[in-house]
């Protein structure tokens, strides 16, 4: 039992500690911290189930932290209750370059970060993830092995980001019961009070999706304890409102948005020791209060142990299943299931949209791989992301591997974030290639983070056709190729596509997007070859001696570079093609397979139906550039790429004009 005093005072060594490397570093933010260590200090002090020695406890509680700008709250807590790569030297280095106490708290820095936060309400989407991956573990493994609670802590600022609404609603409808979403009302954002900008009654906001809600004063620690009580007790998820005042303790400042995100200032914090009876001095934790929060660190030891030993418990094949898919392995057979399919589709290779392709690579992998957990934010019938092993997850029953994500990209997006995060699944999705404009925080936040997500971005060009401009990406493989860490592929027929989907499910540490056409296309992979061609990134398609034109082309224009080098060598004029499904894995070959594909034909020449940035690595500054200048426009595919002048005769006479 720990008493009031005892109480006060672990949560004050979380103030001082944020107000001390606040003050150390000259910069951040000392208000959140400050204002939550009450709530911070009971959920850590009494109910987070998590173990500092065994960071990754597959079923540790989670503990996002989604107001990432009070990112010393989490860093106090995690030197607090024990992790040993949090030392109080790192504390000292808050904000300092390299070191693991970064601005804003980051995946991989130090354990016990669940994920990367700081832009506001992805937080709270990633935690709705990991409830998810939870709840299907749980359903697969049984309860067991994965029995944890998702806790996460917002501020005003989350709560007023349009993400958070795709999330909350996606939980409520879910009945995602072992979610908890403490909110920091302290009615207190970066201009000043909140009423300048919003009066959003969320209690009622939280109700009308179906949550359980919990108002208490987030100082009084006995009523946040009732509170996660009744929450572990809901059947659905739970809104804790707790009433905080920001920077709580600093006498003058508190309450205010001076606390927000600058230093207190000497004389604040002096005042501060005083009105809250602290005598240690700038990153020193009384002895009494470290070994109370040490303790606390050690409350889960036992339950961690009896979790092991029922792990070790367990039938070998499921106890092997579980391991291999917590450390993110892909099954032995994943290689031969591809290769026994491209060696099928080689036989008689189809005429597809590579979406059809891609859902036809999927047949394979999802029976070859059970972690893979589909979905499509309601574009299933066009993104063919649900084969035959596809069950629809419902809020009763999870036992499917189906997300109906509704029309939330951002939130889908945000929340397979959090179920990589998780482990044991990963998260593919659906959507329309236009709309990574939706999701795109969250596919770069997937990319910093370095997790395995891969996204399924359907209709990737004007080969949309008659719906028009507003649905047809014309920058977007640019902008997406822009994202350091993101592997783009924009395969050009079935056998590329299953090839990209290998190379996507083979990278663990980096997410991908495949973009995928509407509209069919002729083979361009005419025979069996047992090398992932894809891998490199790019691969001479069609050889040609002494070439006088290369065409560098992706995904549908493949099939239009083939046909024109096919014409040009007609006319005498030797033309090669490059396949160029991932600009990125291209990058990454040695300068002497770079040099040989990219090759010196006098005539170098683009193809594809978007910008041209980008390209100029290939083709040069003098190079050629057939694809779009200009948005779009609505009316049949076939005419649009007439219309804008994407054919083989474009490429062939662009050649010929250059070497007239
Ligand atoms: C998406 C996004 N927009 C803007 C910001 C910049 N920002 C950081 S904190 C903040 C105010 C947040 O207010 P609140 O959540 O109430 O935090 P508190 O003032 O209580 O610390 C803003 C606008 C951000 N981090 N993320």
């Amino acid at each position: 039992m720990i008493s009031r005093k005892q109480h006060d005072r672990m949560a004050n060594a979380i103030r001082f500690l944020s107000m001390d490397a606040v003050e150390k570093a000259n910069s951040g933010h000392p208000g959140l911290p400050m204002g939550a260590a009450d709530v911070a200090t009971v959920l850590f002090s009494r109910y987070l189930k998590f173990d500092p020695k065994a960071p990754l406890w597959a079923d540790r509680d989670r503990f996002v932290l989604s107001a990432g700008h009070g990112s010393m709250l989490i860093y106090s807590l995690l030197h607090l209750t024990g992790y040993e790569d949090m030392t109080m030297e790192d504390l000292k280095l808050f904000r300092q370059l390299g070191s693991k106490t970064a601005g804003h708290p980051e995946y991989g820095h130090a354990s016990g970060i669940e994920t990367t936060t700081g832009p506001l309400g992805q937080g709270i989407a990633n935690a709705v993830g990991m409830a998810i991956a939870e709840r299907k573990l749980a359903e697969e493994f049984g309860s067991e092995l994965q029995n944890h609670y998702t806790y996460v802590l917002c501020g005003d600022g989350c709560l007023m980001e349009g993400i958070s609404h795709e999330a909350i609603a996606l939980a409520g409808h879910l009945k995602l019961n072992k979610l908890v979403l403490f909110w920091d009302d302290n009615n207190i954002t970066i201009d000043g009070a909140v009423s300048l900008s919003d009066s959003t009654d969320q209690i009622a906001r939280f109700q009308a999706v179906h949550w359980n809600t919990i108002r208490v004063d987030g100082h009084n620690p006995e009523e946040i304890a009732a509170a996660i009580e009744a929450a572990q007790k809901s059947d659905r998820p739970t809104f804790i409102a707790a009433k905080t005042v920001i920077g709580f303790g600093a006498p003058n400042k508190a309450g205010t948005h001076k606390v927000h995100g600058s230093p207190l200032g000497a004389e604040e914090i002096a005042a501060t020791r005083r009105a809250l009876d602290w005598e240690a001095e700038a990153f020193t934790v009384p002895a009494d209060i470290l070994e109370a929060w040490r303790a606390a660190g050690k409350r889960s030891v036992g339950a961690r142990r009896e979790w092991e030993g029922r792990l070790d418990a367990t039938e070998t094949a499921k106890k092997s299943e579980f391991t291999r898919r917590f450390a993110g392995e892909l099954p032995e057979n994943l290689d031969a299931a591809v290769d026994a399919y491209k060696k099928k589709i080689a036989d008689a290779p189809p005429t597809v949209a590579t979406r059809k392709a891609s859902e036809d690579a999927l047949e394979v992998i999802n029976g070859t791989l059970p972690e893979t957990l589909g979905g499509s934010a309601d574009l299933t019938p066009s993104n063919n992301t649900k084969t035959s092993q596809m069950k629809s997850i419902t809020p009763t029953d999870f036992s499917g591997r189906y997300m109906h994500w509704g029309i939330r990209e951002h939130g889908m997006a945000a929340a397979m974030n959090g179920i990589a995060l998780h482990g044991g699944l990963i998260p593919y999705s659906g959507g329309f290639m236009i709309f990574t404009d939706y999701c795109r925080p969250s596919i770069r936040l997937a990319a910093l983070m370095g997790i395995r997500v891969i996204h399924v971005l359907t209709h990737d060009s004007i080969g949309v056709g008659e719906d028009g401009p507003t649905h047809e990406p014309i920058e977007h493989m640019a902008a997406l190729r822009a994202i350091p860490n993101l592997l783009m592929f924009r395969p050009a027929d079935a056998v590329e596509t299953a090839e990209c989907w290998q190379l996507a499910l083979k990278e663990r540490h980096r997410p991908s997007g495949l973009a995928l056409t509407r509209q069919n296309l002729a083979p361009s992979r005419l025979k069996y070859e047992a090398e992932n061609l894809c891998a490199k990134g790019a691969y001479e398609l069609v050889a040609a001696d002494n070439a006088k034109v290369s065409i560098f082309a992706s995904g549908s224009e493949v099939e239009l570079a083939v046909k024109a080098a096919a014409d040009l060598n007609g006319k005498g004029i030797a033309a090669r093609v490059v396949s160029v499904p991932c600009f990125e894995l291209f990058a990454e070959q040695p300068e002497a397979y770079r040099k040989a594909v990219i090759g010196n034909a006098p005539v170098k020449i683009a193809a594809e139906a978007a910008v041209r940035q980008g390209w100029d690595y290939f083709i040069g500054s003098d190079g050629d550039f057939i694809g779009m200048h200009s948005f779009g426009a609505s009316g049949p595919a076939k005419d649009l790429f007439k219309h804008f002048g994407i054919t083989a005769e474009a490429i062939v006479a662009a050649a010929e004009k250059k070497l007239a």
